[in-house]
């Protein structure tokens, strides 16, 4: 059956890969599972009809047959577990792999987004310059402290994962600014993940919905 997932109708981001479609998309290439887009604007978000499926009124939402999903979390880890590659076979490792997207979800990717909301949303405000040297900092030790883990290893943990994806996806927040210049090996850690080809397929159909251009053929 094939699923169909929620889309921004127009990314704030213009469509650069930031909208949590993205780790969706990604998923779905990577396992080579074919997808429906239903795409929804921001007020369609907050209807009945959409919250039946997202209790917060957002995306992205993903529905297979009886089966309807929220968080993207928890989408990402479904299509790995019914599918094969995304996911060690062996047990420990999986569980190990589960964790460090637990870990991009609830550990790295909070003080980034602060920091992003901070951007968009503070820049007026007389604190903000005091409370973004303390957004930065929080991104800072939680970069340095993945940074040291990381290594010079590929990824996370032995093969590429839905870890390295959840990962990739959440660094990638921090587009050019939040110092992630500083460390060279996560700039080539994103960089390994943006090469992938299930990553450029996701990336231009989602690029495809903001400037209307059709991907296929
Ligand atoms: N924790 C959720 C966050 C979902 C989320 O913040 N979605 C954003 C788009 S990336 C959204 O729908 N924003 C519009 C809104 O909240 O009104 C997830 O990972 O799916």
């Amino acid at each position: 059956m094939t699923p169909t997932i929620t889309a921004f109708e127009r990314s704030p981001d213009r469509g650069r890969g930031l909208a949590r479609d993205m780790r969706v998309r990604w998923a779905l290439e990577e396992v080579g599972q074919p997808y429906d887009v239903r795409l929804v604007s921001f007020s369609e978000m907050k209807q009945p009809a959409h919250r039946a499926l997202h209790p917060f009124g957002q995306i992205p939402t993903y529905q297979e047959g009886e089966l309807v999903l929220f968080e993207s979390g928890a989408i990402v880890l479904h299509i790995a577990q019914r599918h094969v590659g995304l996911l060690p076979e062996d047990a420990n490792a999986r569980a190990r792999a589960i964790a460090w997207m637990f870990a991009a979800l609830n550990t790295v990717e909070p003080p980034i987004v602060d920091r992003s909301m901070a951007m968009l949303l503070e820049r007026d405000k007389s604190w903000h310059e005091e409370r973004l040297a303390i957004l930065d900092d929080r991104v800072r030790v939680r970069l340095g402290e993945l940074c040291s883990r990381l290594g010079d290893a590929d990824w996370l943990d032995g093969a590429f994962s839905a870890a390295d994806l959840m990962m990739v996806s959440v660094l990638r927040r921090l587009g050019g600014s939040g110092g992630l210049e500083n460390y060279p090996n996560l700039c080539a850690y994103i960089a390994r993940g943006e090469a992938r080809p299930a990553y450029q397929r996701a990336f231009a159909d989602q690029l495809a919905v903001f400037t209307g251009r059709s991907t296929s053929g």
